[in-house]
């Protein structure tokens, strides 16, 4: 018998997945805000949650409980909006799942089962932040991380990230490769995949860190090149993005949307992470690589795209915004799904055209107060003679 509580939450569940998005009055002129996070807990089905047997569970409670959905690899199929989202269970292992909606902003509902990758690595702990790239070679490639704990130190903590890589045709199923190996850097995370060949190689941008938590001597976001996708070995990595000192990627500095090809560059929607009193502080930015070159960056606006807001700074890792997908749809609309506070996954649009002349016209950090000064009287001069 199902019990009957469970008929109570569904219809209210289902009142929940109907609402519709709409922008918020927030203005800045280079994207939209959307009122609704596009994916929370409360999207996930309840057929995950709670045992809806009356004899096996009378009271009718969660059983596997979900805390949180949040950073999730994003792309555009035959007309439909997919996010494979991260999502972690109340016991704080994290896991994937495919969301679908025919709208960008609204309207995403979870396939039936989660996604249960391969149990190729014995050792492997955890696994989040899946970028989705679908590759001139004709697969749809998923890239992330792979967390496993550091047998070599005694710290009950200490951990190994490296960048997990699976491979699919439709999202169902899943082809589990080797790890990505990078002889310079210790450990990994988000390591995004180009779509494109680069000299004939696969193109991956990684970001090396010396620790689990601490990037150490990685200097930024890193960009190295490998022959076999299906044995993944990046033997040398040069910093595109480099990290510095002062500014929103002081402490780190990673990709996030797997980078989008425009007539411009490659446009790169990042992470950048410096420390506060109050902890760590993520924000989004943007920066451009050359369509040739894609290690060279050609445009990098001074400061954030997006920074936390309002109730977006609160949550299970509050003061942070993190993207790992966007969607750049044929008609020049960019939907960029950021996660608020390593808790749910907001929605934010522009265009390809506002995005580029954001990064190419947006003035870059001038890395010193007494310049940064000079910057903004220099377009306030040309405002006030524009007003007289
Ligand atoms: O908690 C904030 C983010 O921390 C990590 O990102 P990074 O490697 O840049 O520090 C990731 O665990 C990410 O999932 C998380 O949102």
């Amino acid at each position: 018998m199902i019990h009957p509580k469970y008929f109570e939450l569904a219809k209210a569940q289902e009142e929940f997945l109907a609402k519709k998005n709409s922008k918020t009055s927030f203005y800045n002129g280079i994207y939209d805000r959307y009122e609704n996070p596009v994916l929370t807990r409360d999207h996930i089905p309840l057929t995950w949650r709670y045992d809806l047997n009356e004899e096996t569970n009378p009271y009718f409670m969660e059983r596997l409980g979900v805390n949180a959905v949040f950073n999730s690899g994003a792309i555009e199929l035959n007309g439909k909006y997919y996010l494979v989202a991260r999502i972690e269970g109340n016991d704080r292992k994290s896991f994937f799942a495919v969301a679908e909606s025919d709208s960008p902003v609204d309207g995403f509902r979870f396939w039936d089962y989660p996604i249960l990758l391969p149990d190729t690595c014995p050792d492997e702990t955890n696994v989040y932040d899946m970028r989705l790239t679908k590759h001139e070679d004709g697969w749809i490639y998923g890239v992330f991380c792979s967390e496993s704990k550091d047998k070599s130190n005694p710290d009950l903590s200490a951990a190994v990230a490296a960048a997990g890589i699976v491979r699919t045709k439709d999202l169902k199923t899943w082809e589990r490769l080797p790890n990505l190996v990078t002889l310079q850097s210790p450990q990994q995370r988000n390591v995004d995949l180009l779509p494109s060949f680069v000299d004939g190689k696969y193109a991956f941008f990684t970001r090396p860190m010396d620790d689990f938590i601490d990037t150490g001597s990685g200097g930024g976001i890193g960009f190295g090149l490998c022959e076999d996708i299906t044995h993944a070995v990046v033997d040398e990595e040069i910093i595109t993005s480099a990290r510095r000192y002062h500014t929103i990627t002081e402490a780190k500095n990673g990709e996030g949307a797997t980078p989008i090809k425009t007539d411009k560059g490659w446009l790169h929607i990042a992470h950048g992470v410096r420390n506060t009193a109050a902890g760590l502080r993520y924000v989004v930015y943007v920066f451009v690589t050359d369509l040739n070159e894609p290690w060279k960056v050609i445009a990098e606006p001074g400061g954030f795209l997006i920074a936390p807001r309002d109730w977006e700074r609160v949550g299970d890792v509050s003061n942070v915004v993190f993207t790992n997908g966007a969607i750049a749809t044929e008609d020049g609309n960019l939907y960029i799904y950021y996660a608020a506070s390593d808790t749910r996954l907001h929605v934010a649009s522009t265009t390809i055209d506002k995005m580029l002349d954001y990064a190419f016209n947006t003035p870059a950090d001038a890395l010193r107060s007494v310049d940064c000064v000079k910057q903004r009287s220099e377009m306030i001069a040309r405002n006030l003679e524009l007003l007289k």
